[in-house]
């Protein structure tokens, strides 16, 4: 599994950021260094969908509960700065999933994600998905101890985010062109997008959806399925090489 630096000390490029900023980012990747063992050690893989407000993670995400929740253990935590809303959206699947009202913050950190944690019966998860609060600016630096990073871009949003935005792709391993249905009446340019996205982060990888035609979105769901065996599956080297 190729791993994509996020934190404070190894993003890539320099952090511009005075003491505090510096001291809140060391102490999140703290936190999110335990994350990742927490989960390492439950097998379970753990996800960080990423977006602008609006560009469809909650849809996307009662579409994939819908088609997944019969053979995969799938929770969610869903950050918005208010309301309960996107939780009640993805129980109505039946699933269980976890609202984190940040009360303004603009971006789910670390701290948030362990007490949630604490809350839901995450030793029964296969997939545990974190739908962050919609911006495509400070989610990009705060590390969740996620597996992957997952950037939605809608069409509606306009193809010339990736370069105006570079830090959520940079860290991002996977690009979703989400709502599709609407390109024909759009002037959006898949091409171009993933273009940019590749000049910004040359293995970054795409798929192109719709939640509500339908397209792309077994491709995601497959895609999710491959990388939770592949998790699994270097677990299980590990451990073997551990008892050698
Ligand atoms: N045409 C079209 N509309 C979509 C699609 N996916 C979502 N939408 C619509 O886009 C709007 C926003 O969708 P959400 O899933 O709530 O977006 P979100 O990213 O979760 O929004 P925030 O949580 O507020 O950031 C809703 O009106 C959806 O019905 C799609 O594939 N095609
Ligand atoms: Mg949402």
């Amino acid at each position: 599994m190729m791993q994509i630096p996020r934190s404070s000390k190894n993003a890539r490029g320099t952090i511009q950021c005075d003491n505090t900023t510096m001291h809140l980012l060391q102490a999140n990747d703290f936190v999110a260094d335990a994350i990742r063992k927490a989960v390492n050690e439950r097998n379970i893989l753990l996800i960080n969908i990423v977006s602008s407000a609006g560009s469809g993670k909650t849809t996307l995400l009662q579409e994939t509960a819908k088609r997944l929740k019969d053979r995969l253990r799938i929770k969610v935590l869903v950050g918005d700065l208010e309301t309960e809303r996107d939780a009640e959206r993805i129980k109505q699947t039946g699933i269980e999933a976890l609202q984190i009202v940040t009360g303004g913050i603009c971006h789910l950190e670390a701290q948030m994600i362990w007490q949630a944690m604490q809350k839901i019966d995450i030793d029964n998860t296969d997939v545990l998905i974190i739908e962050n609060v919609g911006n495509l600016v400070c989610p990009a630096s705060f590390d969740l101890g996620e597996d992957y990073r997952i950037t939605l871009i809608a069409t509606t949003e306009g193809d010339d985010k990736p370069r105006k935005y570079p830090k959520m792709f940079l860290t991002s391993e996977m690009m979703l062109i989400s709502k599709a249905d609407l390109l024909p009446y759009l002037p959006f340019s898949v091409e171009a997008v993933i273009k940019d996205a590749k000049e910004v982060n040359p293995n970054i990888e795409h798929i192109t959806v719709s939640s509500t035609s339908g397209e792309g979105i077994e491709a995601w769901c497959n895609w999710l399925v491959a990388k939770l065996k592949e998790k699994r599956e270097t677990n299980l080297v590990a451990d073997a090489a551990q008892t050698v």
